[in-house]
């Protein structure tokens, strides 16, 4: 077995900080935020509420790809800074409002802000600025829609997003028609950091300790495996729920060990008859990869968090955080997903519907991780997932649920329901799913269906919705299923 000899590791960062490159000692559990604000003694990014709610903390981090076996690609996103662990900042480029105007003259995206009088405290303005610049390096073609998913995660108390829309808008028509230039919006800098960071061999494992607390990014799954046998460790994917835990609910969490650097572990892969998402992959890189097959899973990532969290936030990381409110697990429950764990015995296939043991209890070992989810593809299906929550970004669920469904014209050959919020795990509600089965699909099927469901779920209140209200939305959801259903193959009711 291949073991990580200590000597082969190394204690500091290194990174590109606008430009600039660093290398830098930095405590295992500090976030990017934490680092800027303190150390690097650079103010211009926010802390508003320092757990990922606000955006007022947004950089843009520029990392390598692997296009192919020979060719790389950089990529950048914006992140909320609050979240993101410093030493994951290992290998990157990470930008901030610093480095954007060069002297007294403003970048393109400062100058729309200041000609659209889109701030006015300005507390907001460099995590909007930082929002936008990812979004132009990132698409060379952004539509309407895409600059307001780049804008949803930044909240403002006092401008109003009429003028911010409109700064925004205003660039991205001047961009698509080349009044602006690449050159204007691309930092002078990146061209020199890609080349440098490019041609950067591999370094040795970094393993920063201190105290009792420790951070490791092994390479390899044998590296892995390893550290999870010699110690006592929580796996660390974008920190979107683990870095909220540590930092606002002081979990006693000492040794991280991350899974972003693990070689092929962030990849998605899409077969004739199944997608494979690796367990590092984030839940951008997943709804923009399997758009194509499986448009129903970008759409419910889609309405997850902010797109400065889903640029981290893994989907891996959102089943084994098992909350009964996870946005992607009704739908994955719906779709049949198989998790492919690996452990110290090698490796082994868990149904997804087998994966929730109880509140917060996962069939998980200690030295086990998801190394792979799939899901199986079939054109034939009807699948849908619904949402409620009180605001469309930013916003976990009261209730939601999905369906998939194999029909025989309205005939209903094979059905999985599942839903979020009505029970202590993420719930495949089989009884109401059996239900379904060798009937029309028709709203007396529905109403059926609902008095089942009424039957197997019974709803706890909570601060986000009474119990009757939650018994409400299981009804209201069944239907929107039935609703899409028809929208979807031109029904009439
Ligand atoms: C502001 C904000 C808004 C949010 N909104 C939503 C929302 O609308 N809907 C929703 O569903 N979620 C939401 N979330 C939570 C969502 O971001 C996370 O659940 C995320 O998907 C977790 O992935 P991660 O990579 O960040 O996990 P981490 O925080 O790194 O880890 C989470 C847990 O999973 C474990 N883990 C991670 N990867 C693996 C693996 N490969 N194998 C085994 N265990 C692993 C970790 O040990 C840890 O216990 C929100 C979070 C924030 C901060
Ligand atoms: S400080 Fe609010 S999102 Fe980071
Ligand atoms: S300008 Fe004040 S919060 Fe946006």
């Amino acid at each position: 077995m291949e073991v990580l000899d200590m000597e082969a590791t190394r204690q500091a960062i290194e990174f590109f900080l606008n430009g600039k490159p660093r290398q830098m000692e930095v405590s295992p559990h500090s976030t990017v935020l934490e680092l800027l604000r303190g150390p690097l003694a650079l103010p211009g990014t926010k802390e508003g509420c320092a757990e990922g709610d606000c955006g007022a903390c947004t950089v843009v981090i520029g990392e390598k790809k692997k296009k192919n076996e020979s060719e790389n690609i950089f990529s950048y996103r914006a992140v909320t800074s609050c979240l993101m662990l410093a030493p994951q900042l290992d290998g990157k480029h990470l930008l901030t409002i610093e480095g954007l105007a060069e002297g007294e003259h403003l970048h393109p995206i400062q100058q729309a802000i200041l000609d659209d009088h889109a701030t006015q405290c300005g507390f907001c303005t460099p995590g909007v600025v930082m929002s936008l610049l990812a979004l132009f390096l990132d698409n060379p073609q952004p539509s309407q829609e895409d600059l307001l998913a780049a804008l949803e995660g930044n909240l403002c108390r006092c401008t109003g997003y009429v003028a911010i829309k409109s700064a925004g808008e205003h660039l991205r028509t001047d961009w698509l028609l080349e009044k602006i230039k690449a050159k204007d919006l691309r930092p002078a800098y990146l061209e020199e950091v890609e080349k440098i960071l490019g041609a950067e061999k591999e370094k040795k494992v970094l393993s920063i300790r201190e105290g009792e607390k420790s951070f490791h990014a092994p390479r390899t799954a044998a590296q892995l495996r390893h550290l999870l046998s010699i110690s006592d460790s929580k796996l660390l994917n974008g920190g979107t729920d683990i870095t909220v835990a540590i930092k606002k609910h002081g979990a006693p969490i000492r040794n991280l060990i991350d899974l972003t650097s693990i070689e092929g572990m962030s990849e998605v892969r899409i077969g004739c008859e199944e997608v494979v998402i690796g367990g590092a992959a984030t839940l951008r890189k997943v709804a923009r990869e399997v758009e194509g097959v499986l448009p129903v899973l970008s759409e419910a990532i889609g309405k997850m968090a902010s797109h400065q969290v889903r640029t981290l936030g893994t989907l891996a990381g959102n089943l084994a955080n098992a909350s009964p409110i996870s946005d992607t697990a009704p739908l994955l429950l719906a779709l049949g997903a198989v998790l492919h764990l690996e452990g110290p015995d090698g490796s082994r296939k868990v149904p997804l519907s087998e994966f929730y043991r109880g509140y917060k209890q996962i069939d998980l070992g200690k030295e086990e991780w998801i190394s792979e989810i799939r899901l199986p593809l079939s054109g034939e299906k009807f699948h849908h997932f619904e949402k409620v929550s009180k605001r469309r970004a930013l916003d976990i669920a009261t209730v939601n649920g999905a369906i998939s469904l194999t029909l025989d014209d309205r005939r209903i050959l094979a059905a999985k329901v599942a839903f979020g919020g009505v029970a202590a795990v993420p719930f495949l509600a089989e009884k109401t799913s059996a239900s379904l089965l060798g009937r029309e699909w028709n709203l007396e099927t529905v109403e059926f269906a609902s008095t089942v469901a009424l039957e197997e779920m019974r709803p706890i209140g909570d601060v986000r919705g009474s119990s009757t209200y939650r018994k409400d939305l299981i009804e209201g959801i069944l239907i929107k299923h039935f609703l899409a259903c028809v929208e979807e193959k031109g029904w009439e009711q």
